[in-house]
C-alpha cells in the first residue's frame, strides 16, 4: 500500500494550527461537545468525518447521540416540501447536494441541513473549511447550492497502470491490467473529491486501449463495482470511457456500426450487466473519430448517430452518454486550407438539436488543445439544443507538467466568465453549461485529473491547488481564484497570515509568468513533440497534427480571420468583428487570430518581436522572483513540502531559461532583428 499525504484533509497537520489557532480551538472546544445525526441517515461517512475533524484538528471528542441536544453539531435531513423551522427556501433543497449551515443561538448549536445525505456530507466539508478559516461560528448562516449538475473528473489512466499525460506517478486505479487493491487510498480519494463537491469520476483513459475495452465485461465488472462501492458514500458516481469499436474488440461482432441492430443489442446487454453490478453507474465517456480512435465516421454515420445509439442503451437505466467534441482530422502541413481550430464547430454545430436528451457534448475550453491561452471555443452559445459540458485540463500537459508552478484557476475563471455575446442575451459559458440558459436537462464541468500515486498526489505540492480549485469552481463558478487559493493554503500548508499571503500571491502570478516565458500572445504549440514539456519552436511545424505557426523571416501566425481560414466567423458577430481586426483583437490572443510581421507595432508602441523578447526576459526574471519568494519560506512551512517545492523550482528555472533562450534565439535567427536592449540572444 502506498503512503500518501491527505492534502487539505490532513487535520492533524501542525502547520495549519499556528498563531491564533490555540485560542480559536479553545473557543470551539468549549462550545461544541455533541454530535447529532438525523436517525434516518445511513451514511456513516458524515459522522466519521466530523468526529475525525474535531478530534484531529481541535482535539475534541464529539459525543454522538440520536437525540437533539445543545452545544452540538446537528446534521438534519429535510424534505424540500416540508416547512422547515429555520425558513430556508424549498427551491434550494430541490437541487441535489445543496445545504444550509446555521448557528442556532437557542441551542448554541451549528446545524447542517440538507435534503440528501450527500448534501449533508458537502455541508460537513464546508463547515470544516469555515472552521479552518477561523470563522466566528456564532455568525454562521450560509446556503450553498451547486451551480453545475455534473462535476466530473476524467482520469486518463490506462490499465497497465500508466497515466496518459500523468505527472504524479502511476494510476491509483489500475496496475498490470488489474484493478488495484489499494481500497484505502481510493476511500481518501473519494473524501478529497467530495470535499470540493465533485460528484462523478471517469476512471479510465478516453483512449481506450489494451485491456480497457473489457472493463465493461464480466471479466472486470466485479472489480469496477468494488470501486463504485467505495465512492458511493461520497456522492460520487462512477463512469467509464468506452471504445466505439468495443462490439468488435470485446465482443464477437464484425461491425460497430451504430445503426446495425446487433450492435445496439450488444451495447444494451453490456449496459444491463453494468447496472446489475453498479445500480448508480453514471454512464459512458467517448472519444470517437479522433487521434486514431474509431467512431461513427468509420461507418459513414454522424457523431449524433453514434452518440444516440449509446445514449439509448444507457437511457432506460438513467445513464448519461458524454460525447467529446475533440474531433479533428490529421492533416498534411503543406495544406494551408485546413485549420484544425475550426474542426469541432464544423463537425458539431450542424448537429445541434440531433442529440438525445441524455447526451452531453463535452467541449474543450478552446478550439485546439489546452494551450496556455486560447480563445474560448465558439461552440459555447451555438449549440442551444444540445446539453453541453466544459472540459478543462487540471493535468498541466502544456502548462509545465507539475514541474513548473502554474495555478490555473485564473485561466478557468476567464473561460467561465466569457460571454459569447449572443444578440440580445446576456449569458456566460458558466450559465450555458449549467443548462439554465436554454433549459437543458444536463450539463456541467469536467476536467482531466492531475493525480497519481505520488506521495503528494499531484507531483508538485502546489498543483494540489489546481485539483482543489477545479472542484470549487465547478461547484461555484462565482468564486474568485484568490479566495480558492486561500482556502487551499489554509487547509494544506499554513494558517500564518504572512505565509498564506505569500503562497497565494505565488499561485496567482504563476499562470501569467508561465505564459510569458513560453508562448505569449496566443501563439501556443512550441512544445517538444510527444512529451509536450520544454521548447521546440518547430517541433510540430512539419507534422500531421494541424498546430502550425508558419513562421518565416518576415511574419508569424495563422490568419484565422474572415480573410484567412474563416475561423472567426464561428463566433457571434460581435466577437467575430473584434477578433477580425488587429486593432480590436485582444493582444494576449493576437497571434492566435492574426499573421503578423515581426515589425507590427503593438499598443505599447513597441514591435511584436520586441514584445516577444521582453516577455521572455521578464517572464524568466519573474519566475526567479517566485523561486526566491518560495525560498524565503524556509523554516516556516513543513520541511518536506518546502524542500520538494524548492526542487521543482530549480527545475522550473532551467525550463524557463531554456524557453527564454530557445524562443528568443529562434525569432532572432528567423527575423535578424536584434533586441533593442542588447540582451543576449544566441
Ligand atoms: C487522451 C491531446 C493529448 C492526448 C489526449 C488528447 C485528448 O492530444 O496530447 O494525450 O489523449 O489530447 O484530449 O483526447
Amino acid at each position: 500500500m502506498d503512503k500518501y499525504s491527505l492534502c487539505w484533509l490532513d487535520y492533524s497537520n501542525p502547520y495549519i494550527k499556528r498563531k491564533t489557532f490555540a485560542s480559536y480551538a479553545q473557543q470551539v472546544g468549549a462550545a461544541f461537545t455533541n454530535l447529532f445525526i438525523d436517525p434516518s441517515v445511513k451514511n456513516t461517512a458524515i459522522a466519521n468525518e466530523l468526529k475525525r475533524f474535531f478530534a484531529e484538528y481541535f482535539g475534541v471528542a464529539l459525543v454522538q447521540s440520536s437525540k437533539l441536544s445543545e452545544s452540538a453539531i446537528l446534521c438534519t435531513l429535510v424534505s424540500p416540501d416540508q416547512q422547515f423551522h429555520v425558513d430556508v427556501e424549498a427551491e434550494l433543497f430541490r437541487v441535489e447536494g445543496s445545504f444550509v449551515i446555521r448557528y442556532m443561538a437557542e441551542s448554541r448549536s451549528v446545524m447542517i441541513a440538507a435534503a440528501s445525505e450527500t448534501g449533508l456530507l458537502y455541508g460537513v466539508f464546508h463547515l470544516i473549511r469555515l472552521f479552518q478559516q477561523q470563522r466566528d461560528f456564532t455568525l454562521l448562516d450560509c446556503k450553498e447550492m451547486p451551480h453545475n449538475p455534473l462535476r466530473l473528473i476524467n482520469h486518463w489512466d490506462n490499465m497497465d497502470g500508466s497515466v496518459e499525460r500523468g505527472y504524479a506517478g502511476r494510476s491509483i486505479f489500475f496496475e498490470n491490467d488489474k484493478i488495484t487493491a489499494d481500497k484505502k487510498r481510493i476511500t481518501d480519494y473519494g473524501r478529497l473529491l467530495a470535499s470540493v463537491g465533485i460528484n462523478g469520476t471517469v476512471i479510465n483513459n478516453v483512449n481506450v486501449k489494451g485491456r480497457a475495452p473489457f472493463l465493461i465485461t464480466s471479466e472486470y465488472l466485479k472489480d469496477v463495482a468494488a470501486i463504485a462501492d467505495i465512492l458511493r458514500p461520497y456522492g460520487i458516481r462512477l463512469y467509464l470511457s468506452v471504445n466505439f469499436m468495443s462490439p468488435v474488440l470485446a465482443g464477437n461482432l464484425d461491425t460497430a456500426d451504430p445503426l446495425a441492430p446487433e450492435v445496439f443489442r450488444w451495447w444494451q446487454d453490456r449496459v444491463r450487466d453494468i447496472y446489475a453490478a453498479i445500480p448508480d453507474f453514471g454512464g459512458f465517456l467517448v472519444k470517437a473519430d479522433s487521434e486514431y480512435n474509431p467512431g461513427p465516421h468509420n461507418y459513414g454515420r454522424s457523431q449524433a448517430e453514434g452518440a444516440n445509439m449509446l445514449a439509448r442503451a444507457l437511457g432506460p437505466h438513467g445513464g448519461t452518454l458524454i460525447w467529446r467534441a475533440f474531433v479533428y482530422k490529421l492533416q498534411d502541413w503543406r495544406d494551408t486550407s485546413i485549420d484544425r481550430a475550426r474542426a469541432a464547430y464544423d463537425i458539431f454545430q450542424c448537429l445541434d438539436g440531433q442529440f438525445d436528451s441524455n447526451v452531453i457534448l463535452q467541449i474543450k475550453n478552446g478550439p485546439l488543445d489546452f494551450q496556455v491561452r486560447e480563445p474560448v471555443s465558439p461552440l459555447f452559445g451555438k449549440m442551444q439544443h444540445t446539453n453541453q459540458m466544459l472540459e478543462l485540463q487540471v493535468a498541466q500537459e502544456y502548462t509545465g507538467q507539475q514541474i513548473d508552478l502554474c495555478y490555473l484557476a485564473p485561466q478557468w475563471k476567464e473561460i467561465l466568465d466569457f460571454d459569447p455575446r449572443i444578440p440580445g442575451k446576456k449569458v456566460t459559458v458558466s450559465s450555458i453549461i449549467k443548462g439554465s440558459v436554454w433549459n437543458r436537462p444536463r450539463g456541467g464541468m469536467a476536467a482531466v485529473s492531475n493525480i497519481g500515486r505520488d506521495y503528494n498526489w499531484t507531483g508538485h505540492w502546489l498543483a494540489q491547488a489546481n485539483w482543489y480549485a477545479f472542484g470549487r469552481l465547478a461547484w461555484d463558478p462565482s468564486l474568485n481564484p484568490e479566495t480558492i487559493a486561500r482556502e487551499w493554503v489554509l487547509g494544506s500548508l499554513s494558517n500564518d497570515e504572512s505565509i498564506v499571503a505569500s503562497v497565494v500571491s505565488l499561485l496567482l502570478q504563476s499562470w501569467q509568468i508561465y505564459e510569458q516565458y513560453t508562448t505569449p500572445f496566443g501563439l501556443g504549440w512550441m512544445v517538444t513533440p510527444g512529451t509536450h514539456y520544454g521548447p521546440s519552436p518547430e517541433g510540430y511545424e512539419y507534422s500531421i497534427w494541424g498546430t502550425y505557426h508558419r513562421a518565416d523571416t518576415k511574419a508569424i501566425g495563422v490568419d484565422r480571420t474572415k480573410n484567412g481560414t474563416g475561423y472567426t466567423a464561428q463566433y457571434y458577430e460581435e466577437w467575430a468583428h473584434i477578433y477580425d481586426s488587429r486593432d480590436t483583437c485582444p493582444e494576449n490572443l493576437i497571434l492566435f487570430f492574426h499573421r503578423l510581421p515581426y515589425t507590427y507595432r503593438m499598443k505599447n508602441g513597441k514591435t511584436l518581436i520586441q514584445n516577444y523578447y521582453d516577455a521572455h526576459f521578464k517572464g524568466y526574471e519573474a519566475m526567479r522572483e517566485m523561486q526566491n519568494q518560495w525560498l524565503s519560506l524556509k523554516d516556516s512551512i513543513d520541511p518536506q513540502v518546502y524542500q520538494e517545492v524548492a526542487e521543482r523550482f530549480t527545475k522550473q528555472e532551467e525550463n524557463a531559461r531554456q524557453w527564454r533562450d530557445v524562443i528568443n534565439s529562434y525569432f532572432y535567427r528567423k527575423s535578424g532583428i536584434p533586441d533593442e536592449e542588447g540582451r543576449t540572444l544566441y
